[in-house]
Parts: structure tokens; C-alpha cells; sequence
């Protein structure tokens, strides 16, 4: 489709919406704006977003009359598809493409896409990082927070573009195809989806996929595409490695170290799986390896995920916010390499929270507790035979207790397995409360 001149309705009017929207009217084409929130204030929203200054803005339900002569339809990652606005334009036989598509349509140059259910934002941050220390023009984009349509418009065949992409974004994705990519991490349930990530792609490409995952393991073989493995248990004839304490590049016969993981200031097996993948995404990009050396060594844990906060009279403090489930979470605690005071509890998602109290294996010193789910963990704690949990009412009372309690060499995590929702608008806000109590306390 030549994209000029076309009338086009924007789906959602957040981050996605307006990027998508600036884009479209580069190109010349209408923009018309959809959003299902009725309650949406147009004059603020014209005023955030002047791209819809003249646009028709439509809101709450679409009208069949909404959709005439409407050429095509972007939506953006948080509209689900199966909402009876998106069954209209289905309907209409309207092409529906996703924020992601439409950036992909007029973006040049490599592209690199990471998925997955945890560890996206990090291996992402990461392989930017490392491609930025190698190539002179790399753009780092998606879920992270800075929409692909945002930079598609400045992209040349010399940008390097990183992308992370979430399974809302893969979604409505067709042409989409990245040049190099991984994935690891991914749950069954929505398998499917992230598999879209690899469908465009060719003999020339690659496909960095984690070996211990046995769906991508087999994913690996029905690729058209060159899979490279990565492991954190054994040893490859091919591929990525974590053996004792270093990982490995192994190619061809030849076997190269890469660094030792201590080198990393980032914890846990999980993240050095995020690097290995981030390792094989920039070799296979072409990137020398004393250059991606230098920028693992360089590189600091993403905010908010089990970041190193600070240390107070020997005690560490960790902030992992981000570990908003059960699963994340287990990732924390694994990543913990002393005695830790673990600070849990939020908005109650009907987790299950055996897998996560199993996993302190000896390692958990107390479980401070704040927020809805409190005495359910508690309760499931003291089924484990867990004994040492405390309530509190706030999360400054939970970072003050542990503060109290714990001794130099040890630890303070807080990795909740909750949504923040409740206390906090949302888990960066909790990261960052638990940060400014933390730079409090007295040394
Ligand atoms: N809306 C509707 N109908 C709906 C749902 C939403 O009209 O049923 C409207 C809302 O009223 C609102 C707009 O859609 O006006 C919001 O759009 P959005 O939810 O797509 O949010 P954006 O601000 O555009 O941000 C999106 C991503 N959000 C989601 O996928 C939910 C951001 O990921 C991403 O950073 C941004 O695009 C830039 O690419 C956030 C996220 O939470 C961080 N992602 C999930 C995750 O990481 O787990 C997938």
C-alpha cells in the first residue's frame, strides 16, 4: 500500500497513538482518532497532542458511518483486538496494522527484535548498548517506552534499529521483518503470538533463541531462518554458554570466552542469559567482540530491576519493582548472592505464590510483607514452613524494619510477586519510593 493521501483511523490516543498519528501526517495522510475511553478530554488531549489539533476525534464506540472511506486502521499495543470496534473494522474489510507495522513500513536499516515474557526490557537496553558502542546511528524502540513510529521517519539504511516487542505489538504485525532477533523466556499460552516475531523471516537472517526453553528449542528447527542457541545449563557445540563462572561464544570448531560473569554488574543466571542473548544478536550483526566486551562491562541494570540501589553500613539494597509476578520474582531472589531481607506483597492478581516461597531456598532471612496480599503470602509462607514474616502497613515501615534488622553482608530486596496497584500508580512509582527511603536511612 502506498501510504499518501490516505485516510487513516488511530486506535488509542496515548504514547503509541500520537506517535503513529505525527507519522501519518508526515506522509501526508488524514488522520482520524478513535479512542474507547469516552470520558477522554478532547481540548487537553489537542493541547498534549497538537497532531490532533484538526483531526476528527471519535469516542467511546465506533459507528459503521465512522468507517467510511477509512483506507486503513493502526492500532495502538493496548487496544485488544478482539474489542467489538476492531470486529467493525474487520468487518469493513479495513486493513488493521499495529503501531509496529506502520513504523516498519517506512523504517530503513537492520533491525533487531527482542520478545519474551521476562527480560525484554533488559536484553534490549543491553544490546542498544552494546550496538551503540559498534555502529554510529542505533535507535532503541517499542514496548520500552519510546514507540517504533516515534524514529521511523529519521531512520537511513545506516540505523541500526533495536526493538523490543511485546506479544500486544506482535499482534497485529504482517510485513514486520527484523533481521535479527530473539527470544527466550516465553510461556505456552501465548506461544503462538511470539512466533509471529520470526514469520517474515529468511535464510539471511538470524534467530537467537534460549536452548534450555524446549517450545523454542523445537521453534529453532521450523525456522526459515539461522537459529543461535544460547544456554545457561550446558555446554554448545554451537552457540552462547554459561560454563562455571564465564560465558562462551562457540562457532565453527573455535571456542572464544567472552567474560567472566563477574565482570557483569548485573545479577543472576537470568540476566546472564539477557546477555548471552544480547551477545548473539550484536555478533551476528556484525559487531567485534572486544567491542560488545566493552560494553557488557559497561552497563548498568535497568531501573527497577533488581538495580543495585545503594549500601548502608555493608547491607545492599536492591530495587525490583519490576518483579510484578510470582515468576519475576523467583528471578530476584535467585539473583541474590547473600543472606536477604525480602520486602513482597501488592495488588492482588490471584497469583500462586508456592513456587516463589519454595524458591528462597535458605537464602530468604525474613519476609516483610505490605499491601492486599499480605497475609495470603503469609499464610502460604507458613504452609511452606517459612516462619519469619512480619506485616506492615506501609512500604517505608517494611524498609525501616529491614533496615533495623539486617547486618553487614546482608541483603534488602524488594521484589513484591504484585502488582503495585493499591498503594502505588504503578511499579515505577514503588521502585522509586523504595529508592528515596532507602537514600534516607542514615549510614
Ligand atoms: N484504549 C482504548 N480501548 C482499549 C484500551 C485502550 O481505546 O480497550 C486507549 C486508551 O484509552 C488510551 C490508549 O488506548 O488512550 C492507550 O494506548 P496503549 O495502552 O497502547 O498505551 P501507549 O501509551 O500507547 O503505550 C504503548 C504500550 N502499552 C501497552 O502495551 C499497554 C507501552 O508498553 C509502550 O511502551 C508504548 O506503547 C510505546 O511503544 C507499556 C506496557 O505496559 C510499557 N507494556 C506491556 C508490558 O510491558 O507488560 C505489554
Amino acid at each position: 500500500m502506498e501510504l499518501t493521501g490516505k485516510r487513516v483511523l488511530v486506535a488509542g490516543s496515548g504514547k503509541s497513538g500520537i506517535a503513529a498519528a505525527e507519522l501519518l501526517k508526515k506522509k501526508q495522510n488524514e488522520v482520524i482518532l478513535f479512542d474507547g475511553n469516552r470520558e477522554l478530554d478532547v481540548a487537553a488531549l489537542r493541547a498534549k497532542a497538537p497532531v490532533f489539533s484538526d483531526a476528527e476525534i471519535l469516542l467511546g464506540e465506533l459507528q459503521d458511518s465512522d468507517l467510511e472511506q477509512v483506507d486503513l486502521a493502526v492500532l495502538s499495543p493496548g487496544i485488544p483486538t478482539d474489542l467489538p470496534a476492531v470486529e467493525a473494522i474487520r468487518q469493513k474489510k479495513i486493513p488493521i496494522w499495529g503501531e509496529i507495522e506502520l513504523a516498519y513500513h517506512f523504517a530503513k536499516g537492520p533491525i533487531a527484535a527482542i520478545t519474551g515474557t521476562n527480560g525484554k526490557t533488559t536484553t534490549t537496553a543491553l544490546t542498544g548498548e552494546i550496538l551503540a558502542n559498534c555502529f554510529s546511528d542505533v535507535k532503541v524502540v517499542g514496548n520500552i517506552g519510546i514507540p517504533y513510529t516515534s524514529v521511523a521517519a529519521d531512520t537511513t539504511e545506516e540505523t541500526v534499529t533495536v526493538a523490543e516487542i511485546s506479544s500486544f505489538q506482535l499482534e497485529t504485525t504482517h510485513k514486520f521483518h527484523p533481521d535479527h532477533l530473539n527470544r527466550h523466556h516465553t510461556m505456552e499460552c501465548y506461544i503462538r503470538t511470539k512466533e509471529r516475531i520470526a514469520m517474515n523471516q529468511t535464510a539471511e537472517d538470524v534467530c537467537v533463541l534460549n536452548y534450555e526453553d524446549a517450545a523454542l528449542r523445537e521453534f529453532g528447527g521450523t525456522l526459515n531462518c539461522r537459529p543461535l542457541f544460547f544456554s545457561s545449563v550446558r555446554k554448545l557445540d554451537q552457540g552462547l554458554y554459561l560454563e562455571g563462572e564465564a560465558i562462551y561464544y562457540a562457532m565453527d570448531g573455535k571456542t572464544e570466552k567472552v567474560l567472566d560473569v563477574e565482570e557483569l554488574n548485573i545479577l543472576g543466571t537470568h540476566n546472564y542469559e539477557n546477555a548471552m542473548a544480547a551477545v548473539g544478536i550484536a555478533l551476528s550483526m556484525g559487531a567485534p567482540m572486544e567491542k560488545i566486551r566493552e560494553a557488557l562491562r559497561a552497563f548498568q541494570a535497568v531501573e527497577h530491576r533488581i538495580e543495585y540501589v545503594a549500601e548502608i553500613r555493608g547491607v545492599r539494597y536492591y530495587n525490583d519493582s519490576k518483579g510484578t509476578n510470582p515468576d519475576a520474582a523467583i528471578k530476584g531472589i535467585c539473583a541474590m548472592n547473600r543472606p536477604t531481607y525480602l520486602i513482597g506483597g501488592g495488588y492482588d492478581k490471584q497469583s500462586d505464590y508456592d513456587e516463589w516461597i519454595l524458591s528462597f531456598g535458605g537464602k530468604v532471612r525474613k519476609l516483610v510483607l505490605i499491601g492486599q496480599t499480605r497475609e495470603k503470602i503469609a499464610e502460604c509462607a507458613r504452609r511452606h514452613g517459612f516462619l519469619d514474616v512480619e506485616l506492615c502497613d506501609s512500604l517505608e515501615e517494611a524498609v525501616d524494619l529491614c533496615y533495623r534488622n539486617a547486618k553487614s553482608g546482608e541483603a534488602v530486596l524488594l521484589s513484591p510477586a504484585c502488582a503495585s496497584w493499591g498503594m502505588f500508580r504503578d511499579y515505577e512509582e514503588r521502585g522509586r519510593v523504595f529508592q528515596e527511603c532507602v537514600r534516607g536511612l542514615q549510614e
